[in-house]
């Protein structure tokens, strides 16, 4: 089972439940964690294996049961969204979050352009997802995301919204090319040297796969399938076996941030 925050605040929980809470403390996810992928940006996934015993946090409470999800640190089942999330607030002096206000209220000039080019969501790129994977929740939170971006990084918060829909729909069996070298590009050539060819990029891939350090290919805990920003997996062709980057790595310069739990 996987507990999903894109963004920073679109939070999916282990049994299913959607919100969104935006709040600028440390938060508990889930008082244990099987392995925590993290894209150094904006998104952070928890995994837990399919049996594993109830837990708690903005993650919920994994009982199967998606209704009672929003149960407080002092176990009040509530249904606000922001009341469930400062009650899991790391440090009771942060201050709490007051109100949701929509970013496209305070910066209507961002409207007309993220509201454009976040229609590619409910467009002909994504059509074979849209039955699988309803669109309009992920479209409002890329008009939302993008209208959020105020200053640098604007292409950034976009492209994690988007990249978050093709995620959705990869889980569903949908696999979407559709980063262009004008939306969102994943510049692999810049690892290959001069004259190669190694490096390229995929935007699907089955959950379990061979890396360098997992020659065999052998998964004991399932990985998600993994598209876009949050992977960048590449694939490395040598002679007749093929090698992937480690997930969220660039090119296995840099380690995916998996954090074991001590107990
Ligand atoms: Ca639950």
């Amino acid at each position: 089972a996987t507990c999903a925050v894109e963004e920073g605040s679109h939070i999916t929980t282990f049994d299913g439940k959607t919100y969104t809470f935006h709040g600028g403390c440390f938060y508990t996810l889930s008082d244990i964690g099987v392995a925590v992928m993290w894209d150094r940006k904006t998104t952070v996934r928890v995994l837990l294996e399919p049996k594993h015993g109830v837990i708690c946090g903005l993650c919920g409470d994994f009982d199967g049961d998606a209704r009672n999800d929003f149960t407080t640190q002092g176990n009040l089942l509530v249904s606000s969204a922001i009341e469930f999330g400062n009650s899991w607030k790391v440090h009771s002096s942060c201050p709490d979050v007051e109100e949701n206000i929509h970013p496209c209220t305070v910066a209507p000039n961002r409207e007309h352009w993220a509201k454009l080019m976040c229609s590619i969501i409910k467009g002909e790129t994504f059509k074979d997802c849209h039955q699988k994977v309803p669109p309009q929740e992920y479209y409002e939170n890329c008009v939302r995301d993008s209208c959020a971006c105020d200053s640098g990084g604007d292409c950034e918060c976009y492209c994690s919204a988007v990249a978050a829909y093709a995620q959705a729909c990869n889980e569903a069996g949908v696999c979407v090319a559709w980063r262009t070298p004008e939306i969102c590009p994943v510049f692999c050539d810049y690892y290959n040297g001069p004259g190669e060819c190694i490096w390229h990029y995929s935007p699907c891939h089955t959950p379990c796969y061979k890396t360098c350090l997992n020659p065999e290919g052998i998964c004991s805990s399932p990985l998600p399938n993994l598209e876009g920003n949050e992977s960048r997996i590449l694939i490395r062709l040598t002679g007749t076996q093929t090698f992937y980057s480690e997930p969220n790595s660039i090119l296995g310069l840099s380690q995916i941030p998996i954090f074991h739990p001590s107990h």
